[in-house]
């Protein structure tokens, strides 16, 4: 679970250190159970309706929708996310989807859509999906070219191609960004609920990774839905996107930042026993270096995921600097420590079935995921030279500026 010293920090409140605790213990005796890698489908579907069943996915959505609070808290989505993927990448898969999937309803739907599709996901009976990347617009939306045309004055006539869907294939429902023409690039896009089984919704392919989870690619063709289902204003599918980023890139950083602290514990416990030159693996300088390497980048990730989750959850409406540094940061570092444990592992820890081989496949999604680290890059880069002309403009006009 998450570092006991590390939940008594500033950052965290009574209520977030009982939730570690609730689903730690869920992580440790009922996820094992769920997970089959040789049939994803079906675990994801069994994860997310024990995840409802014992009320975790309460956090994944707002209330008065089935959810625990009126906003998503970062810090509750975080600590789920980092204690479910120290158990298992399907696990914390299963959780995420549910808010990643819901998260423009939770931050932008009206209260129809919100009743409608909210509950259903919290109690884990349906499941939910995020549909942005295209094959041509994956780091940049803004080039997607899934259309969403007037088909009479009740609904939107979809046309195009989404992929890389996470839960392609067993969703209940899709959040669809597609161009709706108000403007050039980012400003004429919209956010639109497809159902899963509309005419003109097929699932094309089934896409197999590295570390199977359910993905898919999926076609639009002539496909109807309700003007109703559009999520956000028409044109502010760019701002619903990345709002809803904005939210769960940080918590991309925590699952990262599990997968590295599992992959710590079995380095540790492998160092502690495996024999070598007379001694134990622990007592080699070297194996020492590579274990204090491996801390420091567990623990400046929980730091900067923890940071970028706190800032949001006092009321900050944009966090996009913080969120990238968390995930860039902690999906970089956790590819480092996975790495690291293997190394520590030898050959057995390439052996196919052991825990850090397993690690070693999850963890390389997280970098290219919800914005690949070149991508977070570019949004820190960004947030600093803007900060820096506006400190310079006003620097000319005779006023100081402090950095926010
Ligand atoms: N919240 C609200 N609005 C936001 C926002 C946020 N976090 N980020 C940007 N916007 C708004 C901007 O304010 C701007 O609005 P105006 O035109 O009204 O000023 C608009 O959106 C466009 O913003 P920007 O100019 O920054 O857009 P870019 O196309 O230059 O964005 C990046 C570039 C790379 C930052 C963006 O495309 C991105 O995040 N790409 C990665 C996408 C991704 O994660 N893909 C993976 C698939 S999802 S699993």
């Amino acid at each position: 679970m998450p570092d006991q010293a590390f939940l008594r920090l500033p950052f965290f409140e009574a209520r977030h250190r009982s939730f570690a605790q609730a689903i730690f213990e869920f992580a440790s005796t009922s996820v094992p159970g769920l997970v089959d890698h040789h049939d994803v489908d079906s675990s994801c579907r069994k994860l997310v309706r024990a995840l409802g069943d014992a009320g975790f996915l309460r956090h994944a959505v707002i209330a008065p929708h089935g959810g625990e609070r009126p906003h998503l808290d970062v810090r509750t989505l975080c600590l789920a996310r980092e204690t479910l993927a120290f158990a298992a990448g399907l696990a914390d898969f299963a959780f995420a989807m549910q808010g990643l999937g819901t998260g423009p309803v939770s931050l932008f739907g009206t209260r129809e859509q919100k009743e409608r599709w909210l509950s259903k996901v919290a109690k884990g009976e349906h499941i939910a999906a995020f549909a942005l990347s295209e094959p041509e617009a994956g780091s940049d939306p803004a080039a997607m070219t899934t259309t969403a045309t007037a088909d009479g004055s009740a609904h939107l006539r979809l046309d195009g191609v989404k992929t890389w869907i996470s839960n392609g294939g067993i969703a209940d429902h899709y959040v669809v960004f597609c161009r709706t023409g108000e403007a050039a690039g980012a400003r004429g896009l919209s956010a639109v609920m497809v159902e899963a089984g509309t005419p003109g919704l097929e699932i094309t392919e089934r896409l197999e990774t590295i570390a199977p989870h359910p993905l898919a690619t999926l076609r639009f063709e002539g496909c109807r839905v309700p003007v109703a289902n559009r999520i956000g204003g028409p044109g502010e599918g760019f701002k619903v996107a990345m709002a809803t980023l904005d939210v769960f890139r940080s918590t991309v950083g925590a699952a990262a930042l599990g997968l590295a602290r599992r992959a710590f514990a079995e380095a540790l416990r492998r160092a502690s026993t495996r024999k070598m030159f007379g001694a134990t693996l622990a007592d080699l300088q070297l194996t020492q270096g590579a274990l204090a390497e491996m801390v420091a980048d567990i623990e400046a990730s929980a730091l900067l995921v923890y940071r970028a989750a706190w800032t949001k959850d006092q009321g900050a409406e944009r966090i996009t600097k913080e969120a990238a540094l968390a995930k860039l940061v902690a999906t970089e570092a956790g590819q480092r420590v996975i790495d690291k444990a293997v190394q520590i592992f030898g050959g057995a820890g390439v052996l196919s079935g052991v825990k850090v081989e397993e690690l070693y496949r999850e963890i390389r999604a997280l970098r290219i995921y919800e914005g690949a680290s070149e991508v977070q890059k570019i949004v820190i880069a960004r947030a600093e030279l803007a900060a820096h002309a506006a400190e310079s403009l006003a620097a000319a006009n005779g006023k100081s500026v402090r950095r926010s």
